[in-house]
């Protein structure tokens, strides 16, 4: 898959792997290879572009971890802006049960084929326990048997009314008997076009209209590079994608479509035809796939691994210093970032022990955000020794972060609680301490800022 932007993207990196320093004129011939490579691959001009932009800047601002080079870590940025390119984070197929799927795409582009293999998919991955796929292409007989072959081969339900008038009728109509018959998930293939018409875009619409589907996908053939994000764009215009298939990854597919198509669309690719038999099909993973192109995987997990060695380190550092009761508004910004490294605070709240119901919103992300500007604000000195912070500094503060004094009266408040309870831990007053936890929990004095709710 990809060979050549693989080969060349492999070359690029060995460039970068090299350095050991990473600056902006080190980084460009490197990156500059990198940007022809994906143009090669028939990658979305600004979009390749735009890629290169991101991982110069993500470089040059990287902290150098311990025990790995710069250009480790300048492979590891690439990485991960490839994985962000490819669409990452994306959610999981809808669960609900029965599933609707609607397949819909032009001509040729492995919609029939695509139906059977994703049943097949979703039996062995998701718990489909009954799938029925129906043939919502009227026009031509060959279609129908083609998907009814299909669906015998898997010993999957299959529904088609040849001659019916009205298709988008008969789809709702065999959608009810489907689920009447117990089918947990639907799934319709739809007449391609040679190109996006009035008339295809009409006959998608009023099927949709019909089964509400709850998944949309786009069946695009990887071939067509830059053409198949043109028609995904077009397709998502006129009535709204939930994803992508993209199909033929085996052939002479050079990569464009794959690499454009999230961030032209906005549209997920969800999952890869790569191959004739109905077992040739995945779920697409955006870091999976970004590893498979670069081909430096070991690099990548090295970075990853150093890269936790220090969050530990970090953060047996802090433990230390909450254990000793020495914690000063400087543990308090290093604890915070590395919070923030974490991911949103809601995530990282919800492991905790007994805190699996505890909503964290954007409230107490913003409360955050404020802590540290007013942390930011004060010198090396005030965070070392808060005590110093009397009124006109107080003050200074609360203008320099853009808060009120309150806030930074707050803030102390709820720092000077932090370390009186680190005392008391420290001297064993378990006890006292958890009567003065209730007294604080909900108020403005906990942590997070703002308390938990
Ligand atoms: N190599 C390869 N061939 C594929 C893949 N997906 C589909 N094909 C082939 O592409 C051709 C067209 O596939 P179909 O599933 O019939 O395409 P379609 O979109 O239903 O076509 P129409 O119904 O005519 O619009 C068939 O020969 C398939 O075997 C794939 O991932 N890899
Ligand atoms: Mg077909």
């Amino acid at each position: 898959m990809f060979a050549n932007l693989t080969e060349k993207l492999s070359k690029a990196l060995r460039d970068l792997r090299g350095l050991s320093k990473l600056t902006e004129e080190n980084v460009a011939p490197a990156l500059a290879e990198v940007r022809a490579a994906l143009m090669a691959a028939d990658v979305d001009y600004q979009v390749a572009k735009d890629f290169t932009e991101r991982v110069k800047t993500a470089c040059l601002g990287k902290d150098v971890v311990e025990s790995v080079s710069p250009g480790q870590m300048a492979v590891k940025v690439v990485a991960d802006e490839l994985t962000k390119l490819l669409g990452e984070g994306e959610r999981a197929l809808d669960l609900r049960r029965p599933l609707r799927v609607l397949l819909v795409g032009l001509q040729g582009s492995g919609k029939t084929t695509s139906a059977a293999k994703l049943a097949k998919h979703l039996v062995k991955k998701a718990g489909i326990r009954k799938p029925s796929l129906i043939a919502a292409d009227l026009r031509r007989p060959a279609a129908i048997d083609q998907l009814e072959t299909l669906a015998k081969q898997e010993g999957f339900d299959f529904r088609a009314e040849r001659g019916a008038q009205d298709v988008a009728e008969m789809v709702g109509r065999l959608t009810r008997d489907a689920e009447a018959a117990a089918a947990d998930l639907v799934i319709v293939d739809t007449a391609g076009r040679l190109q996006i018409d009035h008339e295809l875009m009409d006959e998608v619409k009023q099927i949709r209209a019909k089964f509400n589907p709850h998944e949309v996908f786009l069946v695009a053939d990887a071939a067509l590079g830059q053409q198949a994000v043109d028609v995904a764009s077009k397709f998502h215009a006129a009535t709204p994608l939930t994803g992508i298939i993209l199909t033929k990854l085996d052939g002479d597919a050079r990569g464009g479509a794959a690499l454009s198509m999230k961030t032209v669309t906005g549209v997920p690719i969800r999952f890869l035809g790569t191959g004739e038999k109905s077992g040739d099909f995945d779920t697409f993973y955006p870091e999976r796939m970004a590893q498979r192109i670069l081909g430096m995987g070991d690099v990548v997990s090295l970075v990853e691994k150093a890269q936790e060695v220090v969050d530990q380190k970090e953060a047996e550092r802090l433990a230390e210093k909450m254990r000793k009761a020495d914690f000063d508004l400087e543990d308090f910004l290093a604890q915070m970032s590395q919070m923030k490294k974490m991911g949103p605070l809601g995530n990282i709240v919800k492991m905790m022990p007994g805190m699996g119901n505890v909503e964290i919103g954007t409230r107490e992300e913003k409360m955050m955000g404020k802590t540290e500007a007013i942390i930011l604000s004060m010198t090396k000195k005030e965070r070392r020794n808060p005590d110093i912070l009397n009124g006109s500094r107080r003050l200074r503060i609360a203008k320099g972060s853009g808060t009120q004094v309150s806030d930074v009266n707050a803030l102390i408040k709820q720092f000077s609680q932090m370390r009186e309870m680190m005392r008391m831990m420290k001297s064993g007053k378990g006890k006292e301490l958890m009567r003065r936890m209730g007294q604080m929990g909900g108020g403005r004095g906990g942590f997070p800022p703002g308390g938990f709710r």
